[in-house]
Order: C-alpha cells, then sequence, then structure tokens
C-alpha cells in the first residue's frame, strides 16, 4: 500500500445530483472532478479515499462503494496512474471550499464534462447506472486520448 502511483476518487452521487469539485491548483487544476488524491504509506485505499474526501470537501463518510479501476498513461512517462474510484450517497457534513477545490452540486443531467477530464465522458454513464467498471486510458497530452479501453465487471 501506499505505492507512489496508486489514487484515488470519490463521487458523491445521490438521486439527483453529484458533488463536483473545481481544482484549484495542481494537476487537473480547472477542472471540475470528485475528490482523491495520492494513498499514503501505512494508509489503506480506501482510508485514502476518506481522508482525501474531508481533506478537500470538509465532508465525512463512514463507507465508499468501489466501482471501478482506471489506468492513465501519459505518453513518456514510465509508470501509469492507477486510480481508485469509489461511490457513496451518503456524507457527513456540508461541502466547504479547501485550498485544492471548490466544491458544487451538479443536477444529473448537467454534469460539465467539457470542463472535466476528457475521459470521464466514457466512463461517468457507468457510474451513474450503478456499473461497476475497469479502463485504461493512454493520453498523448491532457487534453487527448490516443486510445482507451473500458469495460464493465461483475466485481472490483
Ligand atoms: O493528488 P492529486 O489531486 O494530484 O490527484 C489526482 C486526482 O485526479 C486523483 O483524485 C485522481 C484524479 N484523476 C487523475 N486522472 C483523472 C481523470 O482522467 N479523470 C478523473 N475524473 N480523475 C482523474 O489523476
Amino acid at each position: 500500500m501506499g505505492a507512489s502511483n496508486i489514487y484515488t476518487l470519490v463521487l458523491v452521487v445521490q438521486p439527483q445530483r453529484v458533488l463536483l469539485g473545481m481544482k484549484k491548483r495542481g494537476f487537473g487544476a480547472g477542472r471540475w472532478n470528485g475528490f482523491g488524491g495520492k494513498v499514503q504509506e501505512g494508509e489503506t485505499i480506501e482510508d485514502g479515499a476518506k481522508r482525501e474526501l474531508q481533506e478537500e470537501s470538509d465532508l465525512t463518510v463512514d463507507t465508499l462503494q468501489k466501482v471501478g479501476h482506471i489506468t492513465f498513461e501519459f505518453v513518456g512517462v514510465p509508470e501509469p496512474m492507477q486510480v481508485h474510484i469509489f461511490h457513496t450517497d451518503s456524507v457527513q457534513g456540508t461541502p466547504r471550499e479547501s485550498d485544492e477545490m471548490r466544491p458544487q452540486w451538479f443536477l444529473l443531467d448537467q454534469i460539465p464534462f467539457s470542463d472535466m477530464w476528457p475521459d470521464d465522458s466514457y466512463w461517468f454513464p457507468l457510474l451513474l447506472q450503478k456499473k461497476k467498471f475497469r479502463g485504461h486510458f493512454k493520453f498523448q497530452d491532457q487534453d487527448t486520448i490516443l486510445d482507451y479501453s473500458l469495460h464493465e465487471v461483475d466485481d472490483i
């Protein structure tokens, strides 16, 4: 646990809406995304996901459902990023802006895909249908997907 290429991503999805945060700095700045980051040495992946959710949005959660695993490869970067994606519909607290993220609820038919990572348009529909999935996206740069694979799985 804690290898430097393992990341988490938490999506808070309720029946009518999803909580996204505008990333204010660092990797992916200027894009709406779920909450997450690098898993630290000595913590489980799920604990890392809960910690990042709390740090970035001030929300706490009892349980997270694993819904997806996506590897992101960038041309010229030797090791792909492994992102473990979690879902929850029940959180405690009120979303609050942090140094890293400005949270905002979006209606499910108004998800701002044009201001999100380009791969999100592919797998978000699976997430919203409560499907589990695995995928691999190969990027030329942060705007350009060269190729990808994505499939539903029974368990993750
Ligand atoms: O610690 P940092 O904020 O840099 O971690 C990166 C976050 O961004 C982490 O939650 C994983 C997430 N992430 C990627 N690539 C992509 C992507 O293509 N789509 C989405 N939705 N999230 C991504 O690293």
